[in-house]
């Protein structure tokens, strides 16, 4: 494996997961997370990794971990607790003082605007669904940047919509836990909206500007006719749909007629915003779907079926690189692609913490496999500029609470301590064999 000596070797995280809610307004997670039975241990982001108080250990840690790339979140209610009126100057301070603290350690910030945390007063007007979301998001947005675009040079507007939209406002999982495929539609079309014209609110030709997209193979589970149609429908509407009207300003034809009277109402001007340029692309990337056709299920017609030989994380996701490296291979192809970077993968898994170390051997070899997948497509020619791991240390999984740990830094939630694990290790060392053969 070689990587260009700029290349970025990261970790991920987002606000939410991981802040604590000191000295932030309320989110539509919080309001989420205080209906019982949304989150499977209860729990809520009120404390999380306590990051909020222990942020200069954790870039320690990052540090510690030979990291030269960190993905991170703004929590818009901490900033802007009421949604854009007032803003806090605490919050804008706290996040001064993580930028500078990370710049002086060689450690590039990377920063999303949005991680799913809509403020809570925006979720009352109707969040995604109203169609002010969006231009309130673009304000948001260049007030933010303006404050720290001096500093951080990569920004990107949105995390993985997809997951915003059709998890939250379809399977009622995430906040707001609604579930009609048409809300799902229309949220994810003002997303878009609202990331288009962050972009163009933003205007900064001298800053890397660009969107985080979730990314997911699909394959047939059979050679059948069927399952190869259930495969292409299932790829339209997770990947298509999005790059689709990001990349080319339309959304495609097909999945479009599948979603009949479902599609979202689209202004004539909006296509043309959701498509403005963009000088990087952040794909996040868990694991494949393997599908059947499935007759009765509402358009997509999809049935996911296990595979008998997978390996599957606690998330019950097959670990399957091979994925990702096809997935970056073939965008590359049916797209202009601007830069690219891997803003997530990972590996939920079973980890437990004895006499102070953890062993997660499984994860090593998903950084492996990964990293690997992430070179093969750079030689065949998929600008890939970095990679980050999903995430620096074990957090709050939505829905799943804290029962899913991701992280390369075990977090004993009892006391706050931290423990890195063997994987981030191994990762640690990597990065600096990485380094020693590039220099
Ligand atoms: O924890 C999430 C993250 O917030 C968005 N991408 C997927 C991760 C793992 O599920």
């Amino acid at each position: 494996m070689t990587f260009p000596s700029d290349f970025i070797f990261g970790a991920a995280t987002s606000a939410y997961q991981i802040e604590g809610a000191t000295g932030r307004g309320r989110s539509i997670w919080d309001r989420f997370c205080d209906q019982p039975g949304n989150i499977a241990d209860g729990s809520n982001g009120d404390v999380a990794c306590d990051h909020v108080h222990r942020w200069q250990s954790d870039v320690e840690l990052m540090a510690g971990m030979n990291l030269n790339g960190y993905r991170f979140s703004f929590a818009w209610p901490r900033l802007f607790p009421q949604g854009n009126q007032q803003s806090n100057a605490q919050g804008f301070d706290f996040y001064d003082q993580l930028i500078d603290t990370l710049l002086q350690k060689g450690i590039t910030p990377y920063a999303t605007l949005y991680h799913w945390d809509l403020p809570e007063s925006l979720g009352d007007q109707g969040g995604w669904l109203n169609r002010d979301t969006p231009y309130r998001f673009a304000e948001f947005a260049e007030q933010v940047v303006n404050r720290f675009g001096d500093r951080v040079q990569h920004w990107a507007t949105l995390n993985e919509p997809r997951c915003a939209a059709f998890v939250g406002h379809l399977e009622g999982r995430h906040a707001p836990g609604l579930k009609s495929i048409a809300s799902a539609l229309q949220a994810a079309h003002h997303m878009l909206l609202g990331h288009g014209l962050a972009i163009q609110s933003i205007n900064r030709k001298d800053l890397d500007l660009g969107i985080v997209l979730d990314i997911k193979p699909y394959y047939p589970s059979t050679a059948s006719a069927d399952a190869q149609k259930a495969a292409q429908q299932g790829d339209g509407v997770f990947n298509r749909w999005f790059f689709d009207a990001v990349l080319k300003g339309q959304y495609p034809e097909d999945i479009w007629l599948g979603f009949a009277e479902d599609v979202p109402e689209v202004l004539e001007s909006d296509m043309s915003i959701i498509n403005a340029p963009i000088s990087s692309l952040g794909v996040n990337y868990y694991t494949r779907s393997l599908v059947e056709w499935d007759g009765e299920a509402p358009f997509p017609n999809v049935k996911p079926v296990k595979n008998p030989q997978g390996r599957y994380t606690t998330m019950d996701c097959e670990i399957f690189p091979e994925g990702l490296e096809a997935m970056l291979v073939r965008l590359n192809e049916d797209y202009s692609l601007p830069n690219l970077y891997v803003a997530e993968t990972g590996a939920a898994l079973a980890d437990q913490l004895e006499n102070g170390q953890v062993h997660d051997p499984l994860r090593i070899q998903y950084l492996n496999g990964h990293l690997k997948a992430v070179a093969n497509a750079r030689k065949q020619g998929v600008p890939v500029t970095g990679y980050f791991n999903w995430s620096l240390m074990d957090n709050f999984e939505w829905g799943h609470g804290f029962t899913q740990r991701f992280g390369l830094v075990y977090v004993d939630y009892a006391n706050q301590k931290r423990y890195v694990k063997s994987s981030g290790r191994w990762f640690a060392e990597f990065i600096a064999e990485q380094q020693l053969t590039t220099a």
